[in-house]
């Protein structure tokens, strides 16, 4: 949810969020055997935190990883068992490795300690705990973890803000040159089919002209989504400039190619965007151009161009019309 509200605030400022945090509100999980201490250290806690006490190091770890826990509190010297190893478990576990990890242990257990803070553990605790000392360090390390999840979250966002259109919500062009270098390897390495089609609406200034711009982009909007409903999950589909749309059909054949584009061109002959609020019925025609990769193709330009070249024949030779 952190990493939704950095989303929501788009590129927004992650380290105001971050400095609004107060570390409050954690769900902690203290393992911890000890009666006396564990109630001492739940009860200090409980004040800003919600706290579930584990006496078994098994059942802690069964715990955390069903998940919900931004800390665990662990005391390193648990009768009979290993703390250290449910720390290092905590710390390799996918489902666990993100919650921040806080170790109680005895002076004299030193080299235990200083093994686990070796491993990733955050911090660590010397018996006996002071409240204060550990309610300092609780916070800390949530402060510490909301902070990192805060700005993983705003990387994330200005990652996919970078590679989309933002008109469409398609992707960009940035994206499909980067994609396209590996798929083109990776087809080329293993002989596999790789397809390329060019979409270009017929007439698009007409369509502006006659509605004005903001329709023009309402009908783009439309033309893209029908794009995105007619391929599949492994396609990629990219705004390459105005009113045009790149697909790229990984493993695909010519023929596979060529009755996408056709399904698509028939679509949109058959089917007008309702826009301006359902006042405008606008039917739009689409000319492809389809390419695939060739044996002698030095990268994914060269089927790029080829898929040009046949959109130009596809216009040249009365537009609605798919070519190869
Ligand atoms: P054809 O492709 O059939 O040759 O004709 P066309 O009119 O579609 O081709 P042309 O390339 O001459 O014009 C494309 C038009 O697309 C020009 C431009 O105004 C319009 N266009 C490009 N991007 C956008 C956009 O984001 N929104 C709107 N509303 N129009 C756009
Ligand atoms: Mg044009
Ligand atoms: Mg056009
Ligand atoms: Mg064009």
């Amino acid at each position: 949810s952190r990493a939704m509200a950095s989303r929501e605030l788009g590129m927004g400022d992650p380290f105001a969020l971050a400095a609004a945090e107060t570390g409050q509100g954690a769900r902690i999980l203290l393992v911890e055997d000890r009666p006396n201490a564990a109630d001492r250290m739940a009860t200090a806690l409980a004040q800003h935190h919600t706290v579930t006490i584990e006496a078994d190091p098994h059942r802690a770890l069964v715990a955390a990883t069903e998940g919900g826990f931004d800390l665990a509190l662990v005391s390193i010297d648990l009768d009979g068992s290993d703390g250290l190893r449910l720390c290092s478990q905590l710390r390799s576990l996918d489902r666990t490795r993100d919650m921040a990890l806080i170790m109680v242990g005895e002076t004299n257990g030193m080299a235990r300690l200083t093994r686990g803070l070796d491993f990733g553990v955050h911090d660590y605790l010397l018996r006996p705990v002071d409240r204060n000392e550990l309610i300092a360090r609780v916070r800390t390390q949530i402060r510490r973890r909301r902070f990192s999840e805060t700005l993983r979250g705003a990387v994330q966002a200005s990652i996919e803000l970078a590679m989309t259109d933002e008109l469409t919500g398609l992707h960009n062009r940035r994206y499909l040159d980067r994609q396209l270098v590996p798929l083109f390897g990776e087809a080329a390495a293993q002989s596999l089919g790789l397809a390329c089609l060019i979409l270009d609406i017929d007439r698009f200034k007409s369509i502006n002209d006659s509605y004005g711009h903001e329709a023009g982009d309402e009908v783009l909007k439309a033309f893209a989504d029908r794009v995105r409903q007619h391929t599949r999950g492994i396609d990629i589909v990219a705004r390459f400039g105005g009113e045009e749309v790149v697909i790229v059909m990984p493993g695909a054949t010519l023929v596979d190619a060529q009755a996408a584009g056709e399904r698509i061109r028939e679509r949109m002959e058959s089917v007008p965007f309702l826009v301006q609020r359902g006042a405008a019925a606008i039917t739009v025609t689409v000319s492809i151009g389809v390419a695939i990769r060739h044996a002698g193709d030095t990268s994914a330009s060269d089927m790029l161009k080829r898929s040009d070249d046949a959109l130009y024949r596809a216009k040249a030779s009365g537009r609605n019309r798919v070519v190869a």
